[in-house]
């Protein structure tokens, strides 16, 4: 995956946690703190790495890890500058999610080496949604969930959301209810 996402582990940790934190979960992984370059390429199993270690210095379930880094990527990659492509791509947390595989083939333009998921949603006749996630990468169903927590927060709606079904390798789906 690009660095810009593991620099997004980074500033999760080193936010929330210290700079110790993150020194130490980089020892764990056997990764350089030296710092990551954002448009260049890292083996996925850097960023796992990193998620295992995080989960074990700051004793929670890697789950915890993924869901929290999921929450933040949001706020990070405004942050990082592309707050612009993400207030193109909606107004709402509906119309975010319908555009996300638009978006990432936007970016997937520019950045040649781009493995991104893909997303489809589902409206049901009670103004809930059913969203499917197929990736590449294995086990990151927890990130999904921070990612629509995140965005839900962003578009300052609140929604509950849960795995309805992970038995397709390659495919989840969840459920997405608007809350009072
Ligand atoms: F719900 O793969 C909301 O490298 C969502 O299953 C979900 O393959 C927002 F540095 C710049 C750059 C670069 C911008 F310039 C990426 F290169 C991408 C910014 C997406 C904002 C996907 C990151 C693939 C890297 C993947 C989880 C889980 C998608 C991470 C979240 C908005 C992004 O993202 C999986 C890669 C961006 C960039 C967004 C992603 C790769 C998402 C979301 N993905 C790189």
């Amino acid at each position: 995956m690009y660095g810009l996402v593991n620099r997004a582990v980074e500033g999760l940790v080193r936010s929330r946690f210290g700079d110790d934190a993150w020194l130490t979960i980089c020892k764990r992984a056997k990764v350089d703190p030296g710092g990551f370059v954002a448009m260049d390429l890292y083996d996925d199993a850097i960023t796992y790495q990193l998620v295992g270690a995080a989960s074990e210095t700051l004793e929670l379930p890697a789950e915890t890890v993924l869901e929290a880094f999921g929450e933040y990527w949001t706020i990070y990659t405004i942050e990082e500058g592309y707050g612009d492509l993400v207030a193109m791509m909606g107004g709402s947390l509906n119309e975010f999610l319908d555009n996300l595989d638009a978006m990432h083939d936007r970016i997937g333009h520019a950045m040649p080496g781009l493995v991104p998921p893909s997303f489809k949603r589902d409206s049901l006749e009670d103004g809930s949604s059913v969203l499917h996630y197929y990736s590449e990468r294995e086990g990151l169903a927890p990130m999904v969930i921070g990612l629509v927590k995140g965005l839900a927060k962003r578009f300052e709606t609140s929604i509950e959301i849960e795995l309805l079904d992970a038995s397709v390798p390659g495919h989840c789906q969840f459920m997405i209810r608007e809350s009072a």
